[in-house]
């Protein structure tokens, strides 16, 4: 399939190494991906569900003990510890090589090794990066080939260079204790070992398009972030774009793909989805950012997802799709998960594959008892999403107006709030905090730091990655507006109080108009906070009393943060920039 003399070296070592039976070239084609279907129904890897209801869509079951990212066994390689810093997971190169080569020695045999040649961007595209990714898992054939852009014109368009990301993965025994995800930055390589769970194993998502992109980014002047991108059309027919950095299963695809409140969209607003979870972001020529996504699919949350939160999502996950860890309902052979809808099935398997009853269901303990598992998840094809951006393959991107940040939190972020500018506007990012959840092992529901979403993903020291933002900013002529919303807060029962989903669409508009310096606001310590009156919440049951609580900054609870903000500084240690420790000193003095 290609001559290039790099790429095939590296498979000649890594198939020395790894002893696989033979080696399978992907070339993108639907017969082949029809007969790599087939084989992994044969084997009970994937389950071919019913195609009168759900044509092309399968059913894959992970190993029980592999169902998130393991953010512990990630790892950043670079010469120095100092490179990674401390948010990191490092190890001396040569030193995890030695190790990583005992666990794939020998890993495929019997197996197949399935060279995967792919694209993160449209192929040709400036934005463009190539990888090739060696797995012995089919199902990671298939979810790239849904996720990525997968074929022989990828070698063609790297042609003779050496310049591609380099991708290894085994299954090896799924032993947790030898789960390996390992970035060698300066390498352009990734290797992962004993996993079989979405990220990571796709390594063209967290590992090339996050981690990898973001240390390449740094060098060469670009940005890659944990970032959905949206653009909202107006009545008159303009449509302005957003990215917005959420932390995992806190709201990227919702945001998305929303569908506008039924009072909007009679007048014409309407949501066009270019990307749910990852942005790359340039200096265009008109001293703009632009943004594309780089991904093909959406490997989206699961369990919340039905037709009044998320109906574009759902829609697109009715054919073609590749469901993991949803709960399998035996009587008619589709599949189920919390929140889809109020019939549960009677006569169902759970995430594990066991015989599941759904009368045992108990909220507070789903990951024993539910039918899917809390991130559970589809892998499903964008053009098949109906609000799929007419710019999803544009080789340009698309401009990008407002940056928002987010997260859960119960109590101190309001709803909205705007930043004074680019390096207040990167502090805000760099102090952003949520509630974890269950898209990475270990406890749900505890509040971490995690600046820019990117805690997980971010390739090099996170006070560099800190630098690079404030950079970035004097380097884009017109850069967007940054602000940040938090869709979570509770009441003292612990509901919600903001309804969120399609109603998120109304903190949208206000942000696109405090763009186009249309709106009022509110100066407070944090930033431009809107005037209650100023979020449209016409056919919302909500009154000025709520929206006035949803948007009060609490001093106190505030003061509380800038402590932990100050111990999370430290944690990332000297290479935080002088410009964020002065916000922060000034953050306290305003909030006196
Ligand atoms: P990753 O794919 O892990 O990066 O997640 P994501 O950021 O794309 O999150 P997603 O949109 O899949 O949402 C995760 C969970 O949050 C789902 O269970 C949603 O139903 C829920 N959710 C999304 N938006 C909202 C919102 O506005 N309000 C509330 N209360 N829940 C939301
Ligand atoms: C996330 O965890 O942010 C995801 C899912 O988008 S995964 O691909 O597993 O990283
Ligand atoms: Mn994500």
């Amino acid at each position: 399939m290609t001559n290039n003399k790099y790429v095939l070296s590296w498979i000649d070592e890594m198939a020395a190494m790894t002893q696989p039976d033979k080696i399978v070239w992907i070339d993108g084609t639907e017969e082949q991906a029809e007969a790599l279907r087939a084989e992994a129904c044969s084997t009970g890897e994937i389950i071919k569900l019913n195609q009168e209801k759900l044509p092309g869509c399968y059913l894959h079951r992970t190993a029980v003990n592999d169902v998130a990212r393991v953010e512990g066994r990630t790892f950043i390689c670079t010469p120095t510890k100092e490179e990674a810093g401390n948010i990191n997971n490092w190890m001396d190169p040569q030193e995890m090589y030695t190790k990583l080569k005992k666990l794939y020695t020998g890993a495929m045999k019997g197996r197949t090794m399935y060279v995967i040649p792919y694209s993160m961007g449209v192929v040709g595209s400036d934005f463009a990066k190539y990888g090739i990714e060696l797995t012995d898992s089919i199902y990671v054939v298939l979810n790239m080939l849904i996720m990525t852009r997968v074929g022989t014109n990828v070698l063609e368009a790297l042609g003779d260079s050496p310049d591609y990301i380099k991708g290894l993965h085994a299954k090896a025994d799924l032993d947790e204790e030898n789960r390996y995800i390992v970035h060698f930055p300066q390498d352009n390589t990734i290797m992962s070992v004993n996993s079989g769970y979405g990220g990571n194993v796709l390594l063209g998502k967290k590992c090339f398009a996050l981690r990898i992109a973001s240390y390449l980014g740094r060098k060469e002047g670009w940005m890659a972030e944990h970032m959905l991108i949206l653009g909202l059309e107006n009545p008159e027919g303009e449509v302005r774009y957003i990215s917005a950095a959420f932390p995992s299963a806190c709201g990227k695809t919702n945001l998305a793909m929303l569908i506008p409140p039924e009072a909007f969209r009679k007048k014409g607003y309407k949501v066009w989805c270019v990307g749910d979870d990852i942005a790359w972001l340039r200096v265009g020529k008109d001293g703009r950012l632009w943004a594309v996504n780089p991904e093909n699919g959406f490997f989206g949350v699961a369990p919340g997802t039905n037709e009044h939160s998320n109906y574009n999502a759902l829609a697109t996950t009715r054919k073609d799709t590749i469901f993991t860890n949803v709960c399998h309902n035996l009587d008619d052979n589709t599949v189920w998960w919390e929140g889809l809808d109020e019939n549960p099935p009677k006569n169902a398997l759970n995430w594990r594959g066991e015989k599941w009853d759904y009368t045992k269901y108990d909220k507070s303990d789903k990951v024993g008892t539910s039918g899917a598992h809390p991130n559970s998840r589809f892998t499903a094809k964008a053009v098949n999403c109906p609000c799929i951006s007419p710019e999803f393959n544009s080789m340009a991107g698309v401009p990008i107006d407002a940056i928002v940040f987010g997260g859960r939190r119960a109590k101190t972020a309001p709803l909205v709030y705007q930043s004074f500018n680019w390096q207040h506007g990167t502090f805000v990012g760099s102090i952003m905090a949520s509630e974890t959840t269950a898209a990475a092992a270990g406890a749900v529901g505890v509040v971490r730091r995690d600046p820019m979403a990117m805690r997980p993903f971010a390739g090099y020291n996170m006070g560099d990655y800190f630098k690079h933002w404030l950079d970035m900013g004097k380097n884009i002529p017109n850069p967007p507006k940054i602000f940040h919303v938090n869709w979570f807060r509770t009441d003292d029962e612990g509901h919600f109080i903001w309804p969120g989903f399609g109603d998120n669409m109304r903190v949208l508009l206000w942000i696109l108009d405090r763009c186009a310096g249309a709106a009022d606001a509110v100066e407070t310590p944090i930033g431009f906070v809107p005037k209650a009156e100023d979020i449209n919440i016409e056919g919302l049951d909500i009154d000025l009393n709520v929206m006035r609580e949803l948007l009060t900054v609490d001093k106190a609870s505030w003061l509380e943060d800038v402590e932990n903000i100050k111990e999370f500084y430290k944690l990332v240690g000297d290479h935080v920039p002088a410009e964020l420790q002065e916000e922060l000193v000034a953050l306290e003095a305003r909030l006196g």
